[in-house]
């Protein structure tokens, strides 16, 4: 799916801004509040999650349907032209309604949606523009909620009768089988764009070296008549190739390649008829080989962290200025890379990764699959066509991204309590993963820290990713035993003849508490738990990149295992550096991207 753009055939229109909105209590859909303006609504900035904008605590704790709405008009010199109405994630079901009736609806918070209304407006004629989303989770969507139970960290110890009764009357509440706040609602932009009639609705490119030249396999879906023409521009706008028809191979003599840390970009530039579109790339290959992760053909060290889309009263909500001040905080640690944990991001943080040089593991929203249930998820829950769906879009969505070197299909599933259930469930998605990538990338699996002898789904992926805490959540504060378990644990992967890299490992550290003798909680002993980890980590050649558990603190459901939320980052929230932040900026600069284990 393309990215709208402005240009000489296209234009865009930005919806941001501040609409209303009113939470349902249960009537919206039969009072047919898609109908009117919104009765006694509030005002809500548009894109952010709505949870943090208002100091009602219903705001925080609403289960179920949230209207939004606003009046827009279609300037009516765009008449002839192709319309189409583009949100870029709703929060996790939405509706849509132009003039009271419905235009689409849209399952899954994290991915683009589009209805083309060019038949659905009168240019020049103002439209009631309505969304209700719904943020309920639970077995059926992707992040799963936990229904009936608790949420993620939540503790109700079994069997206490008064605890029973009160739940059992309590009206329905969200319980998130993951640990990040439920954000939810418009938390990307809505944007209207046009095109001519005859219009290109795809592009894909998929590079490839040979010797000094690139070669990239093109091809351009298109709806209507007409004749398609590429031209490739180099970083100057200089063409340096060119080809007609729909699909094919074009060369680039001596290219330039993408790399970490030198992020050179071609552009695409296709015609159709009237309609024309950029679509910028990178020449560059990633494959597995053995035990080591190759970018270029040069075995590539992953350092950097999983992230969240996470900030004051934004929420979740697309917050472009807070992405550049993160891509500068990575390259000022020294870092090159991190995972989309735990759902895709806004699209406008790949476009910067591109430019920017930055590394990405591409996560579907697959969390909280089955980790604590007890049952079979994999029978009980109808999820996997759904979760093929999501894997499909995303890819779709971020294929032409060269800073995405792998994809991930799911974090932290129970893969330990039902293991050939699970095998059954992933190996499909592992594969259709591959499938759908025109570049082939490899495709792995989040694995939860868990008795990894019984897990045969990790050991399969094509890097072993693992989520480790030896120090924190088992043998807590013990950082001797915690480097002992971390080493039988190592020898055993070391057998499997993958490459294998953390993608989580971490302790909370409460920013400004400190202590001589470091224990937990301290900044110091988040500090001493990675310095003691990474010296056991650089003895193994197999072990391909080292991701902290987390880039920044991060907002979390209430529990008595967070304190105002989970304070793992290695900088506060509002990214002021702890002392880790300060240990990894001296380490990372001192490991290369590549050739690190050489
Ligand atoms: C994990 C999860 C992550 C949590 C983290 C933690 O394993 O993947 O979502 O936030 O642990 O801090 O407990």
């Amino acid at each position: 799916m393309l990215y709208p753009k402005l240009n000489r055939s296209r234009d865009l229109i930005d919806l941001s801004g501040v609409w209303n909105f009113k939470l349902d209590n249960g009537c919206g859909f039969d009072e047919e509040w898609q109908n009117a303006p919104l009765k006694d609504s509030q005002t809500i900035a548009v894109p952010a999650s709505f949870n943090d904008q208002r100091e009602d605590p219903a705001y925080r704790t609403h289960c179920g349907w949230v209207w939004y709405q606003r009046t827009l008009t279609i300037p009516a010199f765009l008449a002839g032209q192709r319309i189409v109405l583009r949100f870029s994630a709703v929060t996790h079901f939405a509706k849509v309604y132009l003039n009271g009736k419905l235009l689409c609806e849209h399952r899954g918070g994290f991915l683009p949606f589009e209805a083309d209304i060019t038949d659905k407006v009168e240019c020049g004629k103002e439209v009631l523009l309505t969304i209700a989303a719904d943020n309920r989770v639970d077995r059926s969507t992707l992040p799963v909620g936990n229904e009936g139970g608790t949420a993620f960290f939540g503790s109700d110890n079994p069997g206490i009768p008064s605890v029973e009764l009160v739940k059992s009357r309590r009206a329905p509440q969200n319980l998130p089988n993951f640990d990040f706040f439920n954000y939810a609602g418009i938390n990307r932009p809505v944007k209207i764009y046009t095109t001519p009639a005859a219009y290109i609705e795809d592009i894909t490119l998929a590079p490839n070296i040979q010797g000094k030249n690139g070669m990239v396999s093109y091809s351009v879906q298109t709806v209507g008549e007409g004749n398609v023409h590429l031209s490739i521009h180099d970083a100057e706008g200089k063409e340096v190739a060119a080809a007609d028809g729909t699909s094919g191979s074009i060369t680039i003599s001596n290219a330039h390649l993408w790399q970490p840390g030198s992020p050179y970009l071609y552009t695409a530039e296709v015609t159709f008829g009237q309609d024309c579109y950029s679509q910028t790339f990178g020449v560059r290959t990633v494959a597995v080989k053995g035990t080591q992760f190759l970018i270029n053909g040069k075995p590539f060290y992953f350092k950097g962290f999983g992230k969240h889309e996470d900030s004051p009263f934004h929420g979740r909500g697309m917050d472009i200025c807070l992405d550049v001040k993160d891509t500068s905080l990575i390259h000022w640690l020294g870092a090159n890379s991190f995972r989309t944990s735990h759902y895709p991001y806004a699209e406008e943080m790949y476009d910067l990764c591109d430019r920017e040089g930055i590394v990405i593991i591409d996560e579907v929203p697959a969390v909280g699959l089955g980790m604590g249930s007890g049952t079979d998820v994999y029978q009980a829950m109808n999820i996997g066509d759904y979760h093929g769906q999501v894997i499909r879009d995303m890819i779709a969505r971020d294929k032409n991204h060269p800073s995405v070197v792998m994809w991930s299909i799911a974090n932290e599933p129970d893969t330990e309590n039902f293991p050939q259930s699970a095998y059954d469930y992933f190996r499909p998605l592992y594969e259709l993963a591959h499938k759908c990538d025109p570049q082939n990338r490899p495709v792995t699996l989040v694995c939860c820290q868990n008795n990894y002898t019984k897990d045969i789904v990790t050991r399969t992926m094509d890097v072993v990713c693992l989520n480790r805490y030896y120090g924190w959540y088992n043998l807590s504060g013990d950082l001797d035993a915690a480097c002992d378990a971390l080493n039988i644990e190592m020898d055993f992967w070391e057998k499997q003849g993958k490459p294998v890299m953390f993608t989580e490992y971490g302790a909370d550290a409460v920013a400004g508490i400190h202590q001589t003798v470091p224990e937990m909680f301290s900044e110091e002993f988040q500090m001493e738990y990675y310095r003691r980890l990474n010296a056991e980590l650089d003895k193994r050649k197999f072990f391909v990149g080292e991701q902290v558990w987390n880039f920044a603190d991060f907002a979390t459901v209430q529990g008595c295992m967070r304190v105002d939320g989970n304070k793992k980052g290695l900088f506060t929230r509002d990214r002021r550096p702890k002392l880790a932040a300060h240990y990894f900026r001296r380490r990372w600069h001192q490991i290369p991207d590549f050739g690190y284990k050489d």
